[in-house]
């Protein structure tokens, strides 16, 4: 069974924990990427990381794929960035913890992984493109970090503001 689960937004404490590495790959883990997919390309986004649907565990799904094309979807659990080129890229970033607010942000163009399928086989990936940015993207929410911590301190501070006060008005009414 696939579920859709909902994604917790902005300024939801869980978005700041770090998240948990994991360390059996049964049909609890194989189940929780299925649902992250099915989140994920209801939302649609373009990756999610499993503390968006408030698991605190080490899990990211991947789909970088244009939408006219086939799915391409990837999983990837525990994933550490081993290496980044000296080449830095600015690309246009959102994030689905934080509905309706694009900003730039710069991260080294190309990045190589290491990571465990669903299955527990180990592997290495060199990203760039949109996938670096994504992959880089999904692994600061492993750790409590969202793409908004790397713009300016009145940058941030605005958008924060702004999701507290709809969170205060949500709870009003
Ligand atoms: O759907 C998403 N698009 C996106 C665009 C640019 C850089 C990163 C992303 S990831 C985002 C989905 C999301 O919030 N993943 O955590
Ligand atoms: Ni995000």
């Amino acid at each position: 069974m696939m579920t859709i689960r909902p994604i917790i937004i902005l300024p939801d404490p869980l978005l700041r924990l770090v998240s948990k590495p994991v360390t059996a790959f049964d049909a609890r883990v194989q189940a929780l990427v299925d649902d992250m997919f099915a989140t994920m390309y209801d939302a649609p986004g373009i990756g999610l990381a499993a503390i968006q649907i408030g698991v605190t565990e080490r899990v990211v799904t991947v789909d970088v794929s244009p939408k006219e094309d086939e799915k391409h979807p990837m999983a990837f659990i525990n994933p550490e960035i081993i290496a980044v080129s000296d080449e830095l890229n600015i690309h246009q970033e959102g994030c689905l913890s934080i509905p309706d607010y694009y900003a730039e942000v710069e991260r080294p163009a190309a990045v190589r992984i290491r990571y465990h399928d669903a299955n527990g086989h180990d592997h290495e990936m060199d990203c760039e493109g949109l996938l670096a940015t994504c992959i880089q993207h999904e692994i600061d929410h492993l750790n409590g970090v969202l793409f908004i911590d790397h713009l300016s301190r009145l940058k941030r501070e605005r958008v924060i503001k702004k999701f507290i006060k709809a969170a205060k008005r949500d709870s009003d009414d």
